[in-house]
């Protein structure tokens, strides 16, 4: 079915020497695919407008055939144009043509898309027409598939496409944009550049063996991969940023019984959530509800009251159920009612949460019973703590402010490069795991083959991530995971 103009063999070393496999090593090419896909691009349901769109070979003359007032072929490429589709003698709607000619469009193809009202009925009709006239329905991804074989967008790119489109916070879509521009992409490529003329060097050296000759300055390439290191280090560590990005930061409320968990979580919430009384052990269960703050997703976890010894059997559970919540948290907010704490009760805790290793807040509650100089003077040894009062609603806007600090750690500008995506980090820590291979080797001086070996791991696994080197399987997997009409 696919049929390609031109397909470069791209590797290091002869064909038959590549080590991983069946993989299309792609360096510069063209598909032209016979069939023509079809699909609903905005949400279905009822709308103002729909839009459909067409991408390939005949997406011009299978709409032609059902717009007969114009001659679509003769129409500059980027024009619209308003008009009536039919078939045959019947109206089916009242339509917008945007006209997109190959190589200029999203796909690299010929591009329609058909602006039409907003009803699935109508929609459908539009849809058949088309695929009676030989459209075929496109499959999950296709259209970003077609555009990234085409070289339109990296794999990278293409996969924050589909970020982006699921994006529902400020933080969320701030990283898809940014890797779809291709600042990911840039940081990889310039690395693997690099790595490539080293292992072109290197492969060269091979050939020249007898002659026993070094073309690749070692101390150069040693610094190369130093630095490759920290890039790619640093990348691995944005993964747990950037997956706190898209997943939501699980922050869990805990702390002894009555000490205004509940409270505190219908105070960020602003609503009454969670039941709150004056008996100890009230909330049984653990309660969950995801709240926005400046872009950024937190699911909020209200647990059970710890107290260690406990005879209700209840409470019990729940008790333990707040302490594997803590466990899995990337946030403890750790709340204490400033009244019945003392500061070595706030010691063990935090001697405890060390332990753990976990980002905590310490929250010291009901401030608005108390002098609130004096309990500041009286917890003073212990840094960081902050004093409010759930009931009264009193500093949870500095709360929420350090929660969110606590997430970026001043780390997420615009342009910060942020894996977000789980099979970059994959790939990623193949690379690092490489990199330190090829470190040793240089350190040992490992002989060249061995060393192009290495090399050529790493250049495989970053290729990965950008979609210079692919499988088929692994892409149609990829892009299954997209919407239809993307
Ligand atoms: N004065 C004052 N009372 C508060 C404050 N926050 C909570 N309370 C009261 O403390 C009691 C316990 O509050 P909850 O929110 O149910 O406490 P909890 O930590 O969820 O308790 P458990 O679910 O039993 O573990 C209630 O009577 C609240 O009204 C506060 O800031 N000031
Ligand atoms: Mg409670």
């Amino acid at each position: 079915m696919i049929e390609h103009s031109q397909v470069y063999a791209f590797s290091f070393g002869p064909l038959d020497q590549r080590p991983f496999g069946p993989f299309l090593y792609l360096a510069s090419m063209h598909y032209s695919w016979d069939d023509t896909i079809i699909a609903l691009a905005t949400a279905p349901g009822v709308s103002a407008i729909g839009v459909l769109r067409l991408s390939g070979k005949e997406s011009f003359g299978i709409v032609q055939r059902l717009f007969p007032s114009k001659n679509l072929m003769e129409q500059v490429s980027h024009t619209i144009h308003v008009g009536f589709l039919r078939k045959g003698e019947e109206r089916l709607d009242e339509v917008v043509l945007s006209l997109f000619k190959g190589p200029n469009s999203y796909t690299g193809e010929d591009v329609i898309e058909i602006s039409c009202h907003g009803s699935p009925f109508i929609q459908q009709r539009i849809i058949d027409a088309c695929v009676d006239e030989g459209a075929r329905i496109a499959k999950p991804g296709e259209f970003t598939q077609r555009a990234f074989l085409n070289g339109k967008l990296d794999l990278a790119q293409a996969e924050a496409v589909a970020d982006l489109i699921a994006s529902n916070t400020e933080a969320a879509r701030n990283t898809a944009m940014h890797a779809m521009r291709g600042g990911f992409s840039k940081v990889l490529s310039g690395l693997r550049e690099q790595m490539i003329t080293f292992s072109a060097l290197i492969e060269l050296e091979l050939d020249f063996s007898q002659e026993d000759v070094e073309f690749a300055d070692r101390t150069k390439f040693y610094e190369l991969i130093r630095s490759a290191e920290a890039v790619t280090a640093k990348l691995v560590e944005s993964f747990r940023l950037g997956n706190v990005i898209r997943n939501g930061v699980r922050t869990a409320i805990i702390g002894a019984p009555n000490a205004g968990k509940s409270t505190l979580l219908n105070a960020l919430l602003n609503e009454n959530r969670a039941i709150v009384s004056e008996i100890a052990g009230t909330t049984r269960d653990t309660i969950e509800e995801v709240l926005n703050i400046d872009g950024i997703l937190f699911r909020l976890i209200d647990t059970a009251g710890i107290r260690e010894h406990t005879t209700d059997i209840i409470e019990a559970i729940g008790v333990e159920r707040s302490l594997e919540k803590l466990r899995e948290a990337d946030i403890v907010v750790y709340l204490f009612d400033v009244n019945e704490t003392s500061v070595d009760d706030i010691r063990n805790i935090t001697t405890r949460l060390d332990r753990e290793e976990k980002k905590y807040l310490l929250v010291g509650n009901k401030a608005d019973l108390v002098d609130e100089s004096i309990v500041r003077e009286r917890f003073a040894y212990q840094a960081g703590i902050i004093f409010i009062s759930a009931k009264n609603q009193l500093h949870i806007d500095v709360l929420k402010e350090r929660l969110v600090d606590m997430v970026l750690e001043g780390r997420i500008g615009q342009d910060e490069t942020i894996v977000t995506n789980a099979r970059h980090y994959h790939a990623l820590r193949q690379v690092a795991s490489s990199l330190i291979d090829i470190r040793n080797g240089l350190d040992t001086g490992l002989p060249g083959d061995l060393l192009a070996l290495d090399i050529r791991r790493c250049l495989h696994y970053l290729g990965e991530i950008t979609g210079e080197i692919t499988n088929e399987d692994q892409l149609d997997y990829i892009f299954s995971k997209f919407c239809i009409g993307k």
